[in-house]
């Protein structure tokens, strides 16, 4: 690794795939980085000599670890879990846990990695880390559920803490999941700390942690479109996912005045013409949360809109696409497909739904492209907010969070802004967030010395 400095593309990610064989979405998110990184530090040699981007992609820390536990039939199971620590030179490693059948070591180094520039993006004092196993929560009980929280727990919490690394929810973890963790960490460490972030507002948790990531992706999009003079009002947008992110993503358009016309889940898609608007998207987190129900379920109960089995929204004419579920959602196809239908603008909720040829076909056609690390931060901004307010010992009001939720959005923008705008006047966001990112991680770094 020493012999290969940062200063060609291929040499680098040579040297990064030899080293992470067959962890292809590790190479993707640590591909994205560095083709905007090197020919930036190229004209700065202190990041260069300190192998900055070399060590940024060298996660500090992998935990793996057997997670057993029995079921409602007295079968015992047996899951891999997972903490990445990637780099905590600005911070507390932070980041969530995702509980997906699809989870791998390679899925969590790119989050762990994209978290590391996110976090220094907000301003606020972050790492970068995150977590999770192979478990699929579809399908199993609350007991099974809490059985399999409480084993991942009692293995995971020698390794975090509210000083030393923070996780939170992602994908398969929300506030029960969240919940049955703290209660186990609590229960072996007798400690009440904020070692959790997304924590129900009875135990330490947060006002408008659930609104953040969705509300925060369109706010975003809404500064996207204020450079252009333009606004959400009247705007069809075209969402994918029906979790968390997705529904308060479809709330926060509605607020402003645009008709979401679609929402997803793994199964495939509902198209509604008529607008899912918030009465019906309460439904929908109704559906997912309480009920654990599929987004089929949505084209039986109102009447025009239609379902379409096993497909992604992509080929829907619309505005504005927002990308809300999961990695790789968006292929070079489907961003053809959503270019010539005349979308103009897109704001990822998700960690990298869209693939490497499909964001080279958006920023070629110049449209606003917000990237995850950018445009999802501000669920990871509240969660830093949590953090503060557990320090503190006291909540923050709902309104000054609102605010803050808002603000801090403004900064990220402005700050991938400002290190995107190119002499045209188009703003490439995704070289500004990985520059903007790293910038603040490498200069702590270099503060360091050889660490
Ligand atoms: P949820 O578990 O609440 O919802 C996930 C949604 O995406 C569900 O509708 C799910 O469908 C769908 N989905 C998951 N995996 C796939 C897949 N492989 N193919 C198609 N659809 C899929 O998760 P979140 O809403 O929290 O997370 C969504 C995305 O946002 C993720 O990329 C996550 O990393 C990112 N994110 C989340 C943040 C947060 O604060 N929660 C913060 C920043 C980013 P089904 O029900 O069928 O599984
Ligand atoms: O991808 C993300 O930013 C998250 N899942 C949220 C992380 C957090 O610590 O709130």
């Amino acid at each position: 690794m020493c012999a290969k400095r940062a200063t060609n593309l291929d040499t680098f990610m040579n040297g990064v795939i030899e080293r992470n064989a067959g962890e292809t979405e590790f190479h993707q998110a640590v591909r994205e980085v560095a083709a905007d990184v090197i020919p930036w530090i190229q004209d700065k040699p202190e990041y260069i000599e300190a192998q900055v981007l070399e060590r940024m992609a060298e996660p500090d820390r992998i935990v793996s670890f057997r997670v057993c536990w029995e079921d409602d039939n007295h079968n015992i199971r047996v899951n891999r879990g997972y903490r990445i620590q990637n780099n905590n030179a600005i911070g507390p490693y932070k980041g969530g846990l995702r509980f997906h059948p699809s989870v791998t070591q390679s899925i969590l180094k790119f989050l762990a990695f994209e978290q590391t520039f996110k976090n220094s993006l907000t301003g606020l004092p972050m790492g970068g880390g995150k977590g999770g196993a192979d478990f699929n929560p579809k399908g199993k009980s609350n007991s099974e559920v809490m059985r399999f929280c409480q084993s991942f727990m009692t293995e995971l919490y020698r390794h975090v803490g509210a000083d030393t690394d923070v996780p939170a929810g992602d994908i398969g973890v929300g506030g029960r999941e969240i919940g049955y963790m703290f209660g186990q960490y609590k229960r072996i460490t007798n400690q009440f700390t904020g070692v959790l972030t997304g924590k129900g507002l009875e135990y330490g948790g947060s006002e408008m942690r659930p609104e953040a990531t969705g509300y925060g992706a369109s706010y975003f999009l809404e500064d996207m479109l204020h450079t252009r003079g333009d606004a959400i009002e009247g705007k069809k947008v075209v969402i994918s996912g029906s979790g968390n992110v997705a529904t308060f993503a479809a709330e926060k358009i509605n607020h402003r005045g645009g008709t979401v016309i679609t929402l997803s889940d793994s199964s495939g898609f509902v198209h509604d013409p008529d607008g899912i608007d918030i009465e019906k998207v309460a439904w929908i987190k109704e559906l997912k949360t309480a009920r654990r129900g599929r987004i089929k379920e949505y084209a039986d109960h109102f009447p025009g809109a239609e379902f379409h089995e096993g497909k992604r929204p992509w080929h829907v004419p619309c505005d504005i696409a927002m990308p809300c579920a999961t990695q790789n959602e968006i292929s070079e196809d489907d961003a053809r497909s959503l270019l010539s239908n005349g979308c103009t603008a897109v704001s990822e909720g998700a960690n990298m739904p869209t693939d490497i040829a499909g964001i080279n076909l958006f920023l070629d056609a110049k449209i606003l492209f917000g990237p995850a690390k950018a445009a999802n931060a501000g669920g990871v901004a509240m969660s830093g907010l949590e953090m503060s307010q557990n320090s503190e010992r006291r909540s923050w009001g709902q309104e000054q969070l609102r605010e803050l939720l808002r603000s801090t959005m403004d900064g990220i923008h402005k700050r991938a802004y400002e290190a995107g705008v190119e002499a045209d006047g188009y703003c490439n966001y995704v070289r500004g967030a990985n520059i903007a990112g790293f910038k603040k991680v490498a200069d702590a770094m270099l503060a360091f010395g050889v660490v």
